[in-house]
């Protein structure tokens, strides 16, 4: 297996040569064929001549120029580099700063050897820890992070969201478009995290010691905080889309619904023919909506025609419940206006489609 580490650099030149050097014997107790991708953003501290020495020494050094961009930004070329000129099977996330600890390079790549996808260096899992001598601030920092991504993202299962340690299979980063990430900053590391989620990828988190940096300066600024909240609103709004899809399809088909009844009723219809009319004429219209509008994305394992049916028999359900909900209403309410009792009857078979149809009709297959 072919393995990348990418170190994003910016003002490192204290660090990654020693930094270099401590991964090359850590190598030496890994079966693969490992190297290193250096992503320099033109530090002005000459960071990328030192790498270039370094590139003398050793033949599995590699290094990537770029502007300034941010850190997401860093990692989205040094990623696509490593899989599309290096042929990477696996990459790693690591920090420059000595802040990741060269040691834990093997354990993290030994969670892959055994199956692992994404294997993350934790610090908030039982044995892993953040340095002794953090403030309070710094502490609450961190803490607030990981809260915003996991209750506010929606990544629950996992304890350290914003870890900048990581090891990736590039099976699962093959499957990501890092444009569509929209994130330029620390806030990558969320976003990436997520799509791995999204993707079903196995992950894996293990201890590890964060160590305060002693050399160089944090670049971690006010527009990445901003960037990293919007980022978790914009995951959160992307997950509810398809349930306010739903809803706004659903409220169409109350128009439809209605709308249909009242033509019959002027038609002369009678109302008990009327209703399971206008409701089936809905109930139409809504499929045609979230068929190709709400559920379009879902990866479903039924052919169309299959989809159709169980949509049918979903609706038939449903159209049973309108209606059931409506003769009642009508028997025990027999003065009130007999629109109410429609609409009312709209109310349950609206769920039992909302939850039928999203977790059977347009269930998204598991890919394994
Ligand atoms: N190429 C590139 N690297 C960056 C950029 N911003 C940060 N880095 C690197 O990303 C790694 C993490 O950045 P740090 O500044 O250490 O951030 P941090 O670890 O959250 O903060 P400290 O704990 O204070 O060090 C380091 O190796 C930086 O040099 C950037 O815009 N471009
Ligand atoms: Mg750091």
């Amino acid at each position: 297996m072919k393995v990348v580490i990418i170190i994003p650099t910016y003002n490192e030149s204290g660090n990654i040569l020693q930094l270099v050097e401590k991964l090359q014997e850590t190598f030496q107790q890994i079966k693969h064929d490992m190297h290193i991708l250096v992503v320099d953003d033109k530090s002005p501290d000459g960071t990328a001549e030192v790498v270039k020495t370094l590139q003398t020494r050793f033949n599995n050094v590699h290094l990537l120029m770029g502007e300034k961009a941010g850190l997401g930004v860093a990692y989205s070329r040094g990623m696509t580099y490593a899989m599309q000129t290096l042929g990477a099977n696996a990459v790693f996330e690591m920090d420059a700063d000595f802040s990741h600890k060269p040691e834990d390079v093997p354990r993290l790549m030994a969670e892959i050897d055994k199956g692992a996808d994404f294997v993350i260096g934790s610090r908030y899992v039982p044995g892993g820890s953040i340095p002794m001598e953090w403030g309070f601030r710094r502490r609450m920092n961190s803490k607030f992070g990981n809260i915003v991504a996991r209750y506010l993202a929606g990544i629950y299962p996992v304890r350290d969201c914003t870890a900048g340690f990581r090891a990736i299979r590039t099976s699962i980063l093959q499957n990501i478009d890092f444009s569509e990430l929209g994130v330029k900053g620390y806030a990558f590391q969320v976003a990436l995290l997520h799509q791995a989620v999204v993707l079903k990828a196995k992950i894996v988190e293990i201890p590890v010691d964060f160590i305060d940096r002693t050399k160089g300066e944090s670049k971690l600024g006010i527009r990445d905080i901003i960037e990293f909240i919007l980022n978790a609103w914009w995951i959160r709004f992307n997950s509810l889309k398809t349930f306010l899809k739903f809803a706004v399809v659903g409220a169409s088909g109350v128009v439809v619904n209605l709308g249909f009844f009242t033509l019959f009723l002027m038609a002369g219809l009678n109302k008990y023919i009327a209703s399971p009319i206008a409701i089936e004429i809905s109930i139409i219209s809504n499929f045609l909506l979230n068929n190709f509008w709400t559920f379009r994305s879902r990866k479903t394992k039924d052919r169309i025609r299959i989809r159709g049916l169980k949509f049918n028999a979903v609706s038939f359900l449903a159209l049973g419940v309108s209606y059931g909900t409506f003769v009642a209403l009508s028997i025990f309410f027999p003065n009130v206006q007999p629109q109410l009792h429609q609409l009312v009857g709209i109310i349950p078979a609206t769920l039992l489609n909302y939850f039928l149809n999203s977790y059977w009709t347009f269930k998204e297959v598991d890919e394994d």
